[in-house]
């Protein structure tokens, strides 16, 4: 979108019971989330892929560990240390969204101890590594696509959920963005009248009254920078989580 290299913190979220299809592979596994938010981890309810997008196993650089991305990340990220072999990424599995759909994971810093992969149909192909990091709480889409869920029984039934992937989960309150509160991405979403993750006018601007407001006004509700403004505090925020081994950074 801009002219130079967009930066993403890459979140790890552990896989913790593989499927079948990933049974052969003996080192811990992780989907690898990339957002522009991550003082927002502390509010991750479950985590997003395409049901038809193709994402692969791959091997990396960090402690033997397999992280799954789409393949045109994973490429990317050969030429920014991530693989063994410069420009060469090792595949273990390929599988498609809807293939991981239910996997259990644990993820940094949120409340919640483990989160489901579900379905997000606006998710690109061609942004990031594919697999986004749900914080229903601040973010407008994210928001949607859970509600969409929640709501369409015949929506978890077509991509076999349990309920139990879905209905427990709430936006938790961790930012808190002057006139808008602390669940800025509700507010937005029902003072807009959005009615699903397929509104794409409104869920643009719901996103950009709250990513600016929240950038430049919201503060910490939670965690050990709480009370602390947002734009201080991102990238120490960043930081913590690459020093952890939790998160790590990715360009393009
Ligand atoms: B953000 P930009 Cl709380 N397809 O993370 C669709 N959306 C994607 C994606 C893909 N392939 N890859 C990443 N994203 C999302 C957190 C968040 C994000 C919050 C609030 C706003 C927000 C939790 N989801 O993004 O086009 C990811 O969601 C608002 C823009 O590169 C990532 O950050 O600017 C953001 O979009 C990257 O979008």
């Amino acid at each position: 979108e801009g002219v130079g290299p967009q930066e993403y913190t890459l979140i790890k979220m552990k896989v913790l019971q593989a499927p079948k299809e990933l049974s052969a592979i003996k080192q811990p596994i992780y989907l690898v989330a990339a957002t522009l938010r991550p003082e927002t981890m502390y509010g991750q309810t479950n985590c997003w892929l395409h049901p038809d997008i193709k994402y692969i196993a791959w091997q990396t650089t960090r402690n033997n560990e397999v992280w799954i991305s789409t393949r045109r990340a994973a490429r990317n990220m050969a030429y920014q240390g991530f693989t063994p072999e410069e420009g060469n990424v090792v595949v273990l599995a390929e599988l498609t969204g809807q293939q991981l759909f239910g996997v259990p994971l644990s993820t940094p810093l949120t409340s919640q101890k483990i989160i489901y992969t579900l379905p997000m149909l606006s998710i690109k192909e061609d942004k990031g590594t594919g697999v986004v990091t749900s914080v229903p709480s601040d973010s407008p889409d994210d928001y949607a696509a859970l509600v969409d869920l929640q709501k369409k029984e015949a929506f978890r039934q077509k991509y076999g959920l349990k309920d139990e992937m879905v209905l427990p989960y709430e936006p938790i309150p961790i930012i808190d963005v002057p006139t808008l509160g602390k669940l800025c991405a509700v507010h937005a979403y029902e003072t807009l009248k959005i009615q699903s993750q397929n509104d794409k006018d409104k869920l643009a601007e719901a996103k950009e009254l709250c990513y600016l407001k929240s950038f430049y006004e919201g503060v910490m509700l939670v965690g050990e920078f709480a009370g602390r403004k947002i734009q201080d505090i991102k990238k120490d925020l960043q930081k913590k989580l690459i020093d952890a081994k939790e998160g790590d950074i990715y360009y393009e």
